[in-house]
């Protein structure tokens, strides 16, 4: 197998002997040093064999990182990268967030002066990490494979619970669409919900899975718990008039309750005509079922559409949550949506809490709902007993106080 190349950039050069050292004392051997981005470039131009990891300094004269970052997004670098820098922690997300802009393999940051157990664990993560994937990922379904999946029984809901923050109480979940391929496996909606809204079978795709998700409701309700079930809606299917009595049949049909649906909003583009998702949702409203704005701050879920619909239940997006305890700027955006929220009279969801921390930092802000892989994945209905069985044991030291 091909060794593994790792290239240093930093115009200092003390920075660069200090790092040879530390990775010699982790065992790798030789790394190329580059004392400018001019240099690095250069070196990139013959390609090396094996995996290529790049620890990049980001304030150099001449070529800046954040330059070089974009040189490496236009070189198609398919490698790992790694920032170093001694610049304050804004900055370096803002980086890293470019530099994913850019589909570059980022692997994090290093803060100067870099301590030797920081840089192992990196190394660790990216021996660790998957072999750049060969395109096999970006695989692009044809509309008549997704067809085939909607009509052919292939999707599947699974679905991610809620708990009440201050109880820890167990009060609903959102369903989220999987496709099972025939051959491909398990398939995330970011492969094929695109698709479906670009070729007109996101109708079809959400009227299954609402049947799917109402039909599993009415089953846990007639066994006793009483959840309410979340639908994610596209803005594409607020376009037909005929939406609003679809839902409303379908709830009447499987004898659910018009309270325990939720259907989740999100505008994926600019709308251009406003008036049929304004009279869909209005309509939807009056019939108790509720709506909810979905990740929240972000795209097009704005201040505008808090503005215009009656929402009645609002998701803080995950890039707000997980991490809030440490970070002032989300801090910032999560009080300012938790207090919007309030003065609507609006239910706050907290999506992506991921770990203790972040369930802490809610509960003492006193956010309503909490989801994210800290309480549940996604799981299938089935699996859905044995987690909550789990849960009841958690939910007390979680919630004690
Ligand atoms: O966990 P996950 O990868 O399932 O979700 C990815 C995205 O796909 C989320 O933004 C979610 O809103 C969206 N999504 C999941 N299920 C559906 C669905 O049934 N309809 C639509 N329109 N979007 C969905
Ligand atoms: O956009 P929407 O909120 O509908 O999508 C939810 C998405 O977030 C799904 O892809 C789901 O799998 C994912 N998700 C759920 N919980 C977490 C979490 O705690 N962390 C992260 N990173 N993603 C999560
Ligand atoms: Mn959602």
């Amino acid at each position: 197998m091909a060794p593994d190349s790792i290239l240093l950039v930093d115009d200092e050069p003390f920075q660069l002997q200090l790092l040879t050292h530390q990775l010699a004392m982790l065992g790798v051997g030789q790394a190329t040093s580059c004392s400018s981005s001019l240099i690095a470039l250069a070196v990139l131009a013959t390609p090396a064999p094996g995996r290529q990891l790049i620890l990049l300094d980001l304030n150099m004269p001449g070529m800046d990182g954040v330059e070089f970052v974009r040189r490496l997004g236009d070189l198609r670098y398919t490698g790992a990268l790694a920032l170093v820098s001694g610049e304050d922690e804004r900055i370096l997300q803002t980086t890293e967030r470019l530099a994913r802009a850019h589909h570059l393999n980022v692997l994090g940051h290093l803060n100067k002066p870099v301590s030797l157990a920081a840089l192992k664990d990196l190394l660790d993560h990216w021996r660790c990490s998957a072999p750049e994937a060969a395109g096999a990922d970006s695989k692009r379904y044809a509309a008549e494979e997704v067809w085939r999946a909607i009509t052919g029984g292939e999707l599947i809901n699974h679905y991610q619970p809620k708990v009440d923050l201050a109880s820890g109480n167990f009060i609903g979940v959102e369903t989220l669409v999987r496709w099972q391929h025939p051959v491909d496996g398990l398939v995330f909606p970011d492969r094929f919900i695109g698709i479906a809204e670009e070729n007109g079978l996101i109708d079809e795709l959400t009227r299954s899975v609402l049947i799917a998700a109402l039909r599993q409701t009415r089953l846990w309700h007639d066994a006793g718990l009483k959840l309410r079930v979340a639908v994610n809606v596209s803005m594409h299917n607020l376009t037909r008039l005929d939406f609003a009595d679809f839902v409303i049949d379908q709830i009447v049909h499987f004898g659910v309750p018009p309270e325990s649906l939720i259907l989740e909003i999100t505008e994926s583009r600019l709308m251009t005509d406003v008036l049929a998702p304004l009279d869909i949702l209005t309509r939807l409203r009056l019939k108790r079922i509720s709506l909810s704005i979905d990740d929240f701050g972000t795209g097009h879920s704005s201040l505008a559409q808090l503005r215009d619909i009656p929402f009645d239940e609002l998701k803080i997006d995950r890039s707000f949550v997980h991490g809030v305890a440490l970070d002032k700027t989300r801090q910032a955006i999560f009080g300012a949506s938790l207090g919007m929220a309030r003065l609507l009279g609006m239910k706050t969801v907290a999506e992506g809490v991921e770990d203790r921390a972040d369930w802490d930092f809610l509960r003492l802000q006193g956010c309503d709902l909490a989801q994210g892989y800290f309480v549940a994945k996604p799981l299938t209905a089935e699996k859905l007993p044995a987690w909550l069985a789990d849960w009841e044991t958690r939910q007390r030291e979680l919630t004690r106080d």
